[in-house]
């Protein structure tokens, strides 16, 4: 069988590379860029704009051997219906969920800073979850996407490493899904936050799944 060398061991592929999709998780203006909702909350955006790069090496790779890509952008409707009230009044920002700010409404759906970052623009045959959560699988249609592709495993990438991309993890691990983290395709606002959670989601023999680099997977998915 054919592996990823990952840790805490080698993290197994499925037999047939189209059951694997890889997941961006909210590489969206609003986190990466000056004016957006990340900026508004107080925070230093170099870590999060430092993973482009990687994420555009393996985007172009699972591009080219045609899987299954799924891109998710944090947001809310219009009217915030969607948006709890705890959501929209937790934390002492000036800026809040829906205000208006240098690139449109904060996190509110097809406003200038909800968009992805022009260098992982979705193409027209991948997926887009708009996502009212954190986790991906919250009141979003991913479930049945990844049932109707035959998905049984995910690379995991995007921002922020403990919020929206360990809580979509988490969601995974407990519906069966099989995940790695890609380390270098992920990042926090705060590094030492990145750097506990991939050691808490592998811990325990994998206890949420693996991590890996961009290059070990790259490396593996290419020669398999
Ligand atoms: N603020 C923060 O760290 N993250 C979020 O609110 N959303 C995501 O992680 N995408």
């Amino acid at each position: 069988m054919n592996a990823i060398p990952a840790l805490p061991y080698d993290y197994p592929l499925p037999d047939l590379h189209s059951h694997l999709a890889l997941v961006i998780i909210d590489m969206q203006r609003d986190f990466l860029e000056p004016g957006g909702f990340g900026d508004a909350l107080g925070n230093d955006l170099t870590p999060l704009q430092a993973i482009v790069p990687q994420l555009e090496t393996l985007l172009q790779t699972v591009r080219s051997l045609g899987l299954l890509v799924i891109h998710t952008q944090e947001c809310h409707q219009p009217d915030l219906s969607d948006c709890p009230p705890s959501k929209l009044k937790r934390g002492n920002s000036t800026l809040r969920i829906g205000d208006s700010s240098s690139m449109g409404r904060i996190l509110v759906c097809g406003e200038p800073g909800n968009a992805i970052i022009p260098a992982l623009s979705p193409l027209p045959n991948e997926v887009v979850i708009l996502k009212p959560g954190k986790g991906a699988f919250y009141n979003t249609p991913l479930t049945s996407i990844l049932q109707k592709h035959e998905i049984t495993h995910l690379l995991i990438t995007g921002v922020t490493t403990e919020v929206c991309v360990q809580t979509t993890m988490r969601e995974a691990n407990d519906r069966g899904y099989e995940c790695l983290l890609v380390e270098d395709c992920t990042a926090s606002y705060f590094p030492s936050f990145k750097q506990a959670t991939i050691e808490m989601l592998r811990a325990q023999g994998g206890i949420i799944g693996w991590t890996a680099t961009t290059d070990q997977v790259c490396r593996a998915l290419l020669k398999s």
